[in-house]
């Protein structure tokens, strides 16, 4: 939820009291867990050994058969199957300005429209690049939950044209106006990331697929599905979104500006969910980040602790594939866990932050989601997590699964911003510039 965007609800709290007043009211709905004390025993699947019982112990198995395996199940039974890229699919530069952010920044827009047909369904790709730096230059990649012109006042940016209603409440309607420039700056730490010498690139989440239960028939998933009946493991929102920053990434591949070698997706709370679910399926993507992911993100779904499986299905029912609905009352039974979500980026850099207010997105699940996901690193060469137990607040590990907790709540600020740029400096071996 966010809390940067003045008069809006705190979706969590929200959700929370919702389910605690339903408790009452029918003794049979599952009141939130919010006691360690409380949390269940449970045993992980081994993310090293196959469907058959066999055990991975080499790098090679690992990456010809058991990561095609675990992807195909996460598609099978959480996220859903995506289209790849489509045909038609072209790119269309519409602006360039030298002089963007007063002088600091290069400002590109570029349309893609995925089925190429004028007036057809795509998505607007705002770029900034540090002015006059070296190029190619290493980006970052975000998808961003107010359009593009939400994440700074810049009035060159394009105001979205699409459905920009509550989060999950369904009002189709576009509130984008001169006003709402930089509704949601707080969360993009624009001049930081530049003067770090990194590029900034986002697009807008409802571009993409509108963020409410239409029964599939708007954004991609209208235009890309085939066939009257949607199978039980057909695409849902959370696999739509991931499919979007591969076509950017598609187009970072063409942009001679743009290092595609050295980009790292981004992404904040359901969008955390979806870089990780990006990053996973696609190699492209060099570093995967994960802000305060939670359930279907980094926190392990067999961890009762705030958000469930069956909590988020109730509430969001489009986020995921009809499949993972099985597992709402029988989560021990899921053939996956999330700790082999952050598995499939091996031996990508992974992050994952948490904070510790956030406790609808259990921190504590989200770290051991990131460290469970160790032992595919260490086969994959890399030191995976360097820490046993949950880092002291605002004491970030930097290993190649980086994790902080830091204090307050569910945003993203520069703190996050700091981290994230150091773990890039590290792993791209670029000396910190201050
Ligand atoms: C909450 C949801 C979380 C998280 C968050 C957000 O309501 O329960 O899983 O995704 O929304 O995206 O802001």
């Amino acid at each position: 939820m966010d809390q940067a965007v003045p008069g809006a609800m705190n979706l969590h709290i929200a959700l929370a009291a919702l389910m605690m007043m339903s408790a009452v009211l029918a003794p049979l709905a599952a009141a939130v867990n919010y006691d360690e004390a409380k949390v269940p025993k449970y045993t992980l699947p081994d993310p090293l050994v196959m469907q058959n019982g066999e055990k991975v112990t080499s790098a090679e198995t690992w990456r010809s058969k058991l990561r095609p395996e675990i992807i195909e199940l996460f598609q099978t039974h959480v996220y859903g199957k995506s289209p790849g890229r489509p045909d038609g699919m072209t790119f269309k530069l519409f602006e360039t300005a030298d002089d963007a952010l007063g002088g600091k920044a290069t400002r590109k827009q570029v349309r893609v429209s995925f089925t190429g047909k004028k007036d057809g369904p795509g998505m607007d790709i705002l770029v900034y690049l540090p002015a006059k730096s070296k190029r190619p230059v290493p980006m970052f990649i975000n998808l961003n939950f107010y359009g593009n012109h939400s994440i700074s006042r810049d009035p060159g940016i394009k105001l979205s044209t699409s459905w920009m209603g509550r989060r999950g409440g369904g009002v189709v309607k576009n509130r984008a106006t001169e006003k709402s420039r930089g509704s949601n700056k707080s969360r993009y730490a624009i001049d930081m990331i530049l003067s770090r010498g990194y590029g900034l690139a986002t697009i807008y989440y409802g571009d993409i697929d509108p963020d409410f239960h239409d029964g599939f028939k708007n954004g991609v998933h209208g235009v890309f599905d085939k066939g009257a009946a949607r199978p039980p493991d057909a695409w849902g929102s959370i696999s739509a979104w991931a499919w979007g920053l591969s076509r950017a990434m598609d187009y970072f591949e063409t942009d001679g500006d743009i290092d595609h070698k050295r980009v790292a997706v981004m992404g904040h709370s359901r969008l955390g969910k979806t870089a990780l679910w990006a990053g996973a399926q696609d190699e492209r993507f060099a570093i995967v980040i994960s802000n305060n992911s939670g359930c279907g993100g980094a926190a392990l779904s067999r961890r009762n602790f705030g958000e469930t499986v069956g909590a988020i299905n109730a509430n969001f029912p489009h986020w995921f594939c009809e499949n993972f609905k099985k597992y709402n009352k029988r989560v021990n039974d899921l053939p996956v866990d999330q700790h082999m979500l952050i598995a499939l980026s091996a031996p990508r850099p992974v992050y994952a932050a948490s904070a510790v207010e956030d406790r609808w997105s259990d921190p504590r699940g989200e770290f051991l989601g990131a460290k469970n996901a160790g032992p595919v690193y260490r086969l994959m060469g890399t030191d995976g997590m360097a820490a046993d137990e949950m880092p002291a607040l605002n004491h970030p590990i930097q290993s190649t699964i980086g994790y902080h907790i830091r204090r307050g709540g569910h945003d993203v600020t520069d703190y996050d911003w700091q981290r994230y740029l150091d773990f890039a400096d590290n792993h791209y071996g670029r000396k910190k510039k201050e």
